[in-house]
């Protein structure tokens, strides 16, 4: 859930980048830091090893101003892809407001997302969330890679958009499509915030 302060009239959501390892979740969040200005950003802190693999998570706060009356913040993180850092990946993904599936559309990497996919939605259920009411947003990265070596978003739609949320084409290291999906998935939960509470919900 956001934090609230209502007294201060602050509202911050946390907005997690999860994918396979190497699919380009940090450079996502390099591009963004390169691009948001000075003031609306805070430190971004990285945890790497010398090879640049993200050891723990990035973190990046962004401040979008002011919205309905709230300032209104929110936090970037990054989980580490490789396959056996899931303590780390389950603590970053805890209390999550919304999150988005960076994919490599490289034909060989398809097996590394559905896996890295599975366990994210393994990570949720056993956090007691419901997946199908995250906010959650796909990105087909690298899509700058000769046409024989990906798959198109077409393509990768049946591999992994099982839910049909929205998806962006990318290719995170030259910034297309990084503000998209990042307006998207901001979009998605403030409007989850500003929802109405479903009926029979106390
Ligand atoms: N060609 C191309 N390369 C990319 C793109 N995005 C990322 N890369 C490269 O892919 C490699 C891995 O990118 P990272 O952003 O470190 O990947 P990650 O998902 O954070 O990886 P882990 O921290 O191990 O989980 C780096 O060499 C990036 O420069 C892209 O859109 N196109
Ligand atoms: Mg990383």
């Amino acid at each position: 859930m956001p934090l609230v302060n209502y007294a201060a009239r602050e509202l911050t959501c946390k907005i997690v980048y999860y994918g396979a390892g190497r699919s380009g979740k940090t450079t996502n969040l390099h591009y963004i830091y390169d691009r948001v200005p000075n003031e609306r950003r805070g430190a971004m802190v990285s945890l790497a090893t010398h090879n640049e693999r993200t050891l723990f998570f990035d973190f990046l706060p962004l401040d979008l101003g002011r919205i309905s009356g709230f300032n209104t913040r929110i936090q970037l993180y990054t989980v580490p892809g490789q396959a056996y850092y899931r303590s780390t990946r389950k603590l970053v993904l805890q209390g999550a407001d919304g999150v988005v599936f960076v994919a490599d559309s490289q034909r060989m990497q398809q097996e590394e997302n559905l896996e890295s996919l599975r366990d994210m939605h393994e990570v949720l259920a056993e956090q007691g969330v419901d997946a199908r009411t995250l906010p959650l947003v796909l990105q087909y990265n690298k899509q700058d890679l000769p046409g024989d070596l990906i798959l198109t978003p077409g393509e990768l739609d049946d591999v992994l958009n099982f839910r049909q949320v929205p998806r962006f084409a990318a290719d995170a290291l030259h910034g297309v499509g990084v503000f998209e999906t990042l307006r998207k998935v901001s979009q998605l939960v403030l409007q989850r915030l500003s929802a109405p509470v479903p009926a029979g919900i106390p």
